[in-house]
Parts: C-alpha cells; structure tokens; sequence
C-alpha cells in the first residue's frame, strides 16, 4: 500500500484526519465530500496512493471495478433513489485538486451547486 504523507486523502486512510465514512474494505474508502454540491456527494478512494487517472494501467483495472461497483449500493442506503453521477476530475486542466485519485458520487434532488 503506497502512502504520501503530505496527501490528505492518504490521511484520512490513515485515519490522521477524521471524515465521515460510509464503506471501507481492504481496498477502498469511501466518505462524505467536506464541499458537497449535491444534497448526497460522497468521495470513493483507492487506499493506496495513486495521483490520479492519469497513472492508471491495466493493473488498476479490479480496484477501479471495485470503486465503481459499491457506489449503487452506498446511493441507496443513503437514501438516493432517483439517480446519480459520478465524476472522476484529472490534473490541473481536468479541474482535479486533491492529488489522490478519488471518483465522485453526486445525488438527491436537484437544483445542485456545481458541475
Ligand atoms: P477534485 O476537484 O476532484 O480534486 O475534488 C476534491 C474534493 O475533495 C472536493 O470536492 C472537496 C473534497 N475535499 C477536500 N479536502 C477534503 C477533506 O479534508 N475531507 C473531505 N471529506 N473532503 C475533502
């Protein structure tokens, strides 16, 4: 498991910096966003340090599966019943600002803030 210790998403993994979690397994986290712009905006994070889409290869393919896989359920029992988004930002020019690849939930009823 890679860490940066200057990276805050590692320091949530670590448990360094508190958030509000919603699922952690072996591989992956996934917790409430601190400047939601939707009513239900959670963050899903591989544990392991990766910057962003950018670095991925065929050998991320299960973890990314695995990222993907949860979010229908975590929707549901957070009570978003009428659809969802999921927003993956990437690099400077992708609007990416936390340097620890994380793909974004959004739900609940709209109008939402952002995006
Ligand atoms: P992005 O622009 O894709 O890098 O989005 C980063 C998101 O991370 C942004 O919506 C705010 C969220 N965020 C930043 N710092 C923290 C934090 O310390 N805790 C939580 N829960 N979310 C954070």
């Amino acid at each position: 498991m890679n860490a940066d210790p200057n990276c805050i998403f590692c320091k949530i993994v670590a448990g360094q910096i508190p958030a509000k979690k919603v699922h952690e397994d072996d591989h992956i986290l996934a917790f409430h966003d601190i400047q939601p712009w939707s009513p239900v905006h959670i963050l899903v994070i591989p544990k392991t340090h990766i910057v962003s889409m950018a670095e991925v290869g065929d050998e991320h393919a299960e973890l990314l599966g695995r990222m993907m896989a949860v979010t229908p359920r975590l929707m549901r029992e957070l009570g978003v019943t009428n659809g969802f988004r999921h927003v993956i930002n990437t690099g400077r020019d992708g609007m990416q600002e936390v340097m620890h690849l994380h793909l974004h939930v959004m739900g609940g009823p709209r109008p939402w803030n952002k995006g």
